[in-house]
């Protein structure tokens, strides 16, 4: 292939993404993770084909892998220069109202949507979802009248707001709950503009419709139309039961998005060592969400219509993301996006191709519309099964084209070399993994890394990759730069570092491995400013959210650094974030805005000290106690199967640390036994891989002497004790511990002095929709299964048991 003149001139080393310190003079694969080597040129250059030097990073070209925090200023800045030219100058018009008392009447009621088709229950404001846009200017006093008329709880929270604390809408934090019947008021000075929201803080209101936007308009406001833009998603379960099923480690959302990463499909794929590589570390499958939705929507709206637009036509468009849990891609169909501010904050006008909202971001961004036609800004999930579209203009629709399904072994692949066998994520040496610069998702983009398509990717790689690859510009946080210094008032400074800790399996989100009710408030005095440092070390990426306060997120942009409420912080990212204790007292809540990752208690509350008393918390320990309820809640989950041959099943009532269990095995006759065992322990470490328990014990079995099975005869246990299998009612005490591959390892003794030690796996993935499992122990019992899950709750299944033989039946999963 004849290179191109510019090749000539420039040096090409290829290096891995993930790991700096393979460099190689020819593409190919890293041999550390598989991945393919991206094109990383000498400083000289110049030229376009540069731009693609390392996916996710791409305005940081010029320097390179390494300090690559304050590199991408002179990109950013040439990006600023080209959009501020393009954006050209915007009109202003002076409000015409001077500033007063804004009033709202809040009426919250049970009502009843067909989002996901079929009817299910909402909660709506006013008879609307999303709630109605409150709209003010700067300067306005809020006066906001909340009207409980649910027969449950509820209350307020006025996301991004400076306001008095009292005012801040948590409920057993800041206030007490809104009783069903009651009215409650909120007034506050609006002293800030921009784009904000609002939504319910309690339990799981949020998911069913109680997010709206809140809209603050400058005195001086730029002339051209803006549209709320408010995100959500909509599924047909109850959320209860979404959060149920997240801490019983349920697949059947994986099932539902084609995510299984089952043992079939690796194998199919070429990816089998892979999948081994991925047990071998104690990882169930990952993904980018956890949640199946049905519908994604745009205020309200899965295609929502504002065609009232002509060529030539720039827009505003204020997108807060409400969803509970989906990061959304946005993209549009008639060209660039100009970012113009985030979370309420003017930023420096920057032009993207695309960007990501985490939950409960606020972008503005302006469009153009080219030419009278309908344009699509398209909104796709971070998982990218479905999408919602808003379709500006009129005419012939100009689609933004859909997302290509994400790589997920390829993520797998990345997982598996990123974290070590203790289940921490290691930290990049030489490589500065912060605010967003280095999308560690990249590997799964097929867009930007080619095909999963093996003859495909074999192709390109003959090829100048630079040249096949688009040019794409993400947006990402080095790139925000405030228009005014942001530098903090003269004070004391604080340093606080938190590492944002998780068990993806039993769906305990924490920060340094404590929720919010193990954990005391972190006591901040007014006029001190702290800096807050912060280490992904979970596999998910978490959008961290401050009430009350903004904070100034470090990147590249020195004393311009962006003023942000919310951060979102990728895995095995560190980032630093520093604000002002400027307020007058009170406590504010610090938490992931993943809503089932702050149920389970992911988040800190910053208290002020000597804070006067809040008038709304007459009874602050009655308070705290209710508070810390929300993360102690117990989850119950279940598996019964009725085969054959009997019914065995298991039932389990766990919480952060504590787990009570008790399993069955009924036999249909004496002969076959009934056994039974209940156990009381708790969950050890970060990874909760050990597990102490005690326990009572009942088993049953009519003894047979000639019945024998693989192991020989039952009647003695291999370490030569007499079973006592025939009546035994005992106290066992035991340890499990989770080893590689999920085998679960459990060595316990029982009240007679008899020991056992057994293996056992449950849940392998073999294909999309069957599981097996296996277990074996010294008491010569041994017993395989295999499911094949139908619905959430059924699945066919079939076991061979020493004691009970072969069954098949149902198995029912709760
Ligand atoms: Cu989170």
């Amino acid at each position: 292939m004849k290179m191109p003149e510019k090749e000539k001139t420039t040096t090409t080393v290829y290096t891995c993404p993930m790991h700096p310190e393979i460099v190689s003079d020819k593409p190919g694969k890293c041999p550390k993770c598989g991945m393919n080597l991206v094109a990383k040129r000498g400083n000289d250059t110049k030229n376009k084909a540069a731009h693609q030097d390392m996916p996710g990073m791409k305005h940081d070209k010029n320097e390179g892998i390494n300090g690559m925090d304050t590199a991408g200023n002179s990109t950013t800045m040439d990006n600023i220069k080209k959009a501020k030219a393009n954006l050209g100058p915007i009109k202003t018009l002076p409000s015409n109202t001077p500033p007063g008392t804004v009033r709202y009447d809040l009426y919250v009621t049970d009502t009843t949507v067909t989002y996901g088709g079929k009817p299910k229950h909402a909660i709506a404001v006013n008879g609307s979802i999303p709630m109605p846009t409150l709209t003010f200017t700067e300067g306005d006093t809020a006066e906001i009248y909340v009207h409980n008329r649910l027969k449950e709880e509820t209350s307020m929270h006025w996301h991004g707001l400076f306001l008095p604390n009292r005012y801040d809408g948590v409920p057993n934090m800041t206030q007490m709950p809104i009783k069903p019947g009651a009215t409650h008021f909120y007034k506050f000075p609006v002293k800030q503009n921009g784009t904000h929201w609002y939504h319910s803080h309690t339990m799981l209101q949020e998911q069913i419709g109680m997010y709206g936007a809140f809209i603050i308009k400058k005195r001086q406001e730029w002339d051209i139309p803006s549209i709320p833009l408010v995100l959500s998603e909509w599924t047909n379960m109850k959320p209860e039961e979404v959060q149920r099923s997240l801490h019983a480690a349920t697949d059947w959302f994986s099932i539902k998005k084609g995510t299984t990463q089952s043992y079939a499909e690796a194998i199919k794929t070429g990816n089998f060592k892979t999948k081994v590589a991925n047990e071998w570390k104690r990882m169930n499958a990952m993904d980018v969400s956890d949640v199946y939705y049905d519908k994604f929507l745009i205020n309200g709206e899965n295609q929502y219509q504002q065609p009232q637009f002509k060529a030539g036509d720039k827009v505003r468009l204020r997108i807060a993301n409400a969803g509970a849990s989906s990061y959304f891609w946005l993209k549009y169909a008639g060209g660039k996006i100009t970012v113009v501010a985030t979370d309420g904050n003017d930023v420096e006008p920057v032009e993207v191709d695309r960007l990501i909202i985490a939950v409960s971001e606020t972008y503005d961004v302006v469009v153009t519309i080219p030419e009278n036609k309908s344009y699509e800004f398209l909104v796709t999930p971070e998982d990218r099964t479905k999408s919602a579209s808003l379709w500006l203009g009129n005419g012939e629709k100009v689609a933004a084209g859909k997302m290509p399904k994400l790589k997920y072994f390829a993520g797998m692949k990345m997982m598996n070399d990123m974290m070590d066998m203790n289940g921490n994520m290691i930290e990049m040496k030489g490589m500065k993994m912060q605010n967003q610069i280095m999308d560690m998702n990249t590997v799964m983009y097929p867009e930007i890394t080619g095909l999963e398509n093996a003859k495909k990717t074999a192709k390109m790689d003959d090829m100048d990759m630079n040249d096949e690859l688009p040019d794409i510009v993400t947006l990402n946080y080095n790139m925000l730069r405030d228009p005014k210094k942001t530098v903090l008032p003269k004070g004391p400074v604080r340093e606080l570092k938190f590492d944002l800790t998780g068990n993806m399996n039993r769906y305990v989100w924490t920060l340094d491995n404590k929720t919010v009710s193990e954990s005391d408030k972190i006591l901040i005095k007014k006029g001190e400013n702290l800096r807050i440092i912060l280490y992904n070390n979970s596999m998910m990426r978490h959008p961290m959210h401050l009430h009350g306060h903004d904070f100034r997120v470090i990147n590249g942009q020195g004393d311009y650094a962006p003023m942000k409420n919310v951060l979102d912080i990728m895995p095995m990212e560190r980032d630093t974030i520093e604000f002002a204790a400027t307020e007058n007292g009170g406590d504010w809540f610090f938490h992931c805005h993943i809503l089932y990752h702050m149920m389970s208690g992911m988040g800190r509350v910053f208290s002020y000290e000597n804070s006067p008393p809040n008038p709304d918390v007459p009874d602050p320990k009655l308070a705290q106690r209710r508070l810390f309820r929300d993360d102690r809640m117990p989850h119950l989950m279940g598996r019964v199967g009725i085969e054959s041959s009997g019914s065995d099943g298991q039932l389990m009532l766990a919480q952060t640390r504590w787990s009570l269990n008790t399993m069955w095995h009924v036999g249909t006759n004496a002969m076959m036994g009934y056994e039974s065992e209940t156990m009381l322990g708790r969950y050890i470490g970060r990874n909760q891989w050990l597990f102490p328990y005690v326990g009572f014990d009942y088993h049953y079995k009519e003894f047979n002497p000639g019945e024998k099975n693989i192991f020989g005869s039952d009647e003695r246990n291999m370490f030569g004790q007499i079973s006592n299998k025939e009546n035994r009612k005992t106290i066992v005490a035991g340890i499990a511990y989770t080893l590689p591959m999920l085998i679960v390892a459990d060595a316990r003794i029982d009240g007679n002095g008899k020991l056992r030690f057994q293996l056992g796996r449950e849940d392998i993935p073999v294909s999309k929709r069957l599981r097996a499992n296996f277990m074996v122990n010294t008491d010569k019992e041994y017993a395989a299964g295999l499911r094949f899950i139908l619905t959430k709750y059924i699945a066919l299944s079939t076991h061979y048991d020493s004691d009970m033989g072969l069954g098949g039946g149902l198995t029912f999963n709760y």
